[in-house]
C-alpha cells in the first residue's frame, strides 16, 4: 500500500510550476498503477489550451470556478465548480479558463512520470522511463 502526503510532494521534482498552473503528481507511472493523480491549482486569470493527444485525463473541482471549453471533436462550453468533473474521453482539446484558484484533482492514463509540462501542442509526451 501506498501512503502519501502533500506534503512530502512539496519541493520536489514532482511540484511542478507553470505561469499557469501548478501540480503535485501524488501517484505517478513508477508507483506501478497504471495511472497517475495531481492535485492541480489553476492559477486565477489563465486560459490554457490543452490537448492530451497521448493520455486520457479525468479532472475533479474541489475548490475554485472556471470554464472548459471543448474545441474537437466537439464544441461545448461548461462551468467548472466543486463537484463537477470533466473527463476527456475523446482526447479533447479544450480551453481551461480558472476565474478564481481552480483546485482540481487529476487523473491521467497511461500515468504521468511526474514532470510533465505542456508541449508547445498542449500534450504530454508519452513517458517510456
Ligand atoms: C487541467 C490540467 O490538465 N492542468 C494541467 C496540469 C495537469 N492537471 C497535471 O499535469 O497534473
Amino acid at each position: 500500500m501506498i501512503v502519501r502526503s502533500l506534503a512530502e510532494i512539496k519541493g520536489t521534482e514532482w511540484d511542478v510550476q507553470t505561469d499557469k498552473w501548478a501540480s503535485r503528481r501524488l501517484l505517478i507511472r513508477g508507483d506501478g498503477l497504471g495511472f497517475s493523480l495531481s492535485e492541480t491549482i489553476i492559477h486565477p486569470g489563465s486560459e490554457s489550451t490543452i490537448w492530451y493527444k497521448n493520455h486520457f485525463e479525468a479532472c475533479y473541482c474541489v475548490e475554485g470556478e472556471g470554464e472548459i471549453e471543448s474545441l474537437e471533436p466537439e464544441c461545448q462550453k461548461s462551468k467548472i465548480e466543486p463537484g463537477v468533473l470533466y473527463a476527456l474521453d475523446k482526447h479533447d482539446k479544450h480551453i481551461l479558463r480558472a476565474f478564481t484558484p481552480l483546485k482540481l484533482i487529476c487523473v491521467f492514463a497511461p500515468a504521468l512520470s511526474g514532470t510533465e509540462i505542456h508541449d508547445p501542442d498542449g500534450s504530454y509526451p508519452l513517458s517510456n522511463d
